[in-house]
């Protein structure tokens, strides 16, 4: 059965609440921000927790921000390399079905997660995906990869967008329409990202990427807008309708979803699939509701 098509964080939340409560280790879960957040959606009933770390000064914050230690489990790893890996190991053995990380690095979580014998590699490429909500736009809007592959190929760009798809499929969008985003509409050998994603479009056309309605290149103004559209004379099956925004490389996507947060006060979550669960990378500067937006997808798509 289809899952029903989500178009806010308030849906998505209240959708959380109605499934089965997932469950989430954390790797080095002492910081504050991170107690309070974890407090917040447990509170909300969207999750349970593991806290992986130093259990003194998690206890001690758990007092500090009234979590009651009775509402989480606990496990004493104070190294935060050797808490990642608790962590890893903790979803991978079934007692977690994801995983965040805490005051670790994100490379050695990441690494952790990435390792060939004890990781959660499934044989995929692992990508992020943001997923934002702006007044300004009639949908959810799933942006990739804008905070792991660095300068993706056009290979990993198609399985950039195959895990964005199936995270769109989790949201109830079984046929996202897909942007692949350049600065013009035509291909320029000098711009690698419009010769790839003519090539992604022609990968969807013979059937290596499968559900979409994928156009490209594609300026951002024709994407989002259909009076762009119009004004420039295009036509084109995703204009002013996308889903899913692929990003030519990590430095445009961080630089628009970070542009979209705070200067128009965008609503959004983030998570890294393709391993075995997903995976919630918090940054320092996220807001407490960034951080419940971003375990509340976690537990939508686990
Ligand atoms: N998916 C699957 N396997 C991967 C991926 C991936 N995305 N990336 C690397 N691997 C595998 C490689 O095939 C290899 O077997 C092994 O992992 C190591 O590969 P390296 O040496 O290329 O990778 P690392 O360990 O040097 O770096 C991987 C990182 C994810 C740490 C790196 O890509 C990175 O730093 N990305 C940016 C993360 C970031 O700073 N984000 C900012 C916003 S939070």
């Amino acid at each position: 059965m289809a899952n029903e098509k989500i178009t806010s964080f308030d849906q998505l939340i209240s959708t959380v609440k109605n499934k089965e409560r997932k469950r989430l280790a954390i790797a080095s879960a002492e910081g504050e921000a991170i107690i309070a957040a974890v407090k917040q959606a447990i509170e909300k009933n969207l999750i349970s927790a593991v806290l992986i770390g130093d259990q003194v000064k998690i206890e001690e914050l758990c007092r500090k921000k009234r979590l009651d230690l009775n509402k989480v489990e606990m496990v004493n790893v104070p190294d935060s390399k050797l808490a990642a890996m608790v962590a890893v190991e903790t979803v991978k053995q079934g007692k977690a079905e994801m995983l965040m990380k805490g005051k670790v690095g994100t490379s050695t979580l990441l690494k952790a997660v990435l390792d060939k014998e004890n990781g959660l590699r499934t044989g995929g490429l692992l990508s992020h995906v943001s997923v934002i909500e702006v007044e300004a736009y009639h949908k959810l809007m799933l942006v990739t990869d804008g905070g792991m592959n660095i300068k993706p190929d056009v290979k990993q760009k198609a399985d950039i967008l195959k895990n964005a798809v199936d995270v769109a499929k989790k949201l109830g969008i079984e046929k996202p329409k897909v942007s692949c985003l350049a600065a013009v509409e035509l291909v320029n050998p000098d711009m690698q990202e419009t010769v790839d994603a003519a090539g992604l479009v022609k990968m969807a056309e013979r059937g290596d990427i499968k559900d979409v309605i994928i156009d490209g290149p594609i300026a951002f103004d024709v994407a989002i807008s259909p009076e762009a559209a119009r004004l420039k004379g295009m036509i084109s099956p995703v204009a002013g309708d996308t889903d899913i925004f692929l990003v030519p490389d990590i430095a445009s996507g961080n630089i628009f979803v970070k542009s979209l947060i705070y200067l128009v006060g965008a609503k959004a979550g983030g998570v890294v699939v393709g391993a075995g669960a997903p995976i919630v990378l918090l940054s320092r500067s996220d807001s407490a509701q960034s951080k419940l937006y971003s375990m509340a997808l976690g537990a939508m798509i686990s």
